[in-house]
């Protein structure tokens, strides 16, 4: 079981699981869902939608995780969780630590065996690069992951890299 990261872009990452920092309506955003989206074709906007009559018909919370398919990127599922938005007050470490545990949950349900996350909070939702990488590392790090064999941070920035690599190196010291 290894947690280790990586400077690119997550719709280029094979992985059984990709997560997507999204928001509450689960219908798109910029940043990397609207990347994801892209990526993915119509088909993960229709999962998206079908998640929302069914499942979250108010909307996917803050701090919870949800599964569709991943369209055409090269993976298997596309895991959807919401950031806390600290521009909107929403400072709350736990609620992004959840991000990661309910993502990694939802995950190992699925039988998911590897996974890639990128930094959760760390862009139009205003969380800094350091504390978004402390509590990113840690979250994964406590986790059980059961059948999970490997975790990845696909950073798009080199702060964030930088970032989350002194975290990790912080957990082997
Ligand atoms: N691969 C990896 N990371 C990326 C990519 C990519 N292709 N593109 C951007 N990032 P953000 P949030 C990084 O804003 O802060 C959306 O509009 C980016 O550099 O994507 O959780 C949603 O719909 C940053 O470090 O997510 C929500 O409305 C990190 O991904 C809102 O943004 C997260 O930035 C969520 O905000």
């Amino acid at each position: 079981m290894s947690i280790d990261v990586a400077l690119g872009d997550l719709t280029r990452e094979p992985a059984d699981a990709l997560v997507n920092a999204a928001n509450s309506t689960l219908l798109g955003g910029g940043g990397v869902d609207g990347a994801l989206h892209a990526a993915a074709g119509p088909a993960l906007l229709e999962a998206c939608r079908r998640i929302r009559r069914t499942q979250w018909p108010d909307g996917l919370p803050v701090g919870e995780a949800v599964a569709t398919g991943a369209g055409n990127l090269p993976a298997r599922w596309v895991i959807h969780t919401v950031g806390p938005n600290r521009h909107r007050g929403q400072a709350d470490e736990g609620l992004l630590a959840s991000c990661y545990t309910r993502s990694l949950d939802v995950a190992g349900q699925l039988g998911a065996h590897t996974v890639a996350f990128p930094a959760i909070g760390a862009g139009a939702y205003g969380w800094d690069a350091p504390t978004a990488a402390r509590v990113a590392v840690a979250t994964v790090a406590a986790h059980p992951r059961t059948g999970i064999d490997r975790v990845r941070f696909v950073l798009f920035t080199q702060r964030l890299y930088d970032a989350f690599r002194a975290e990790l190196a912080g957990l082997d010291a």
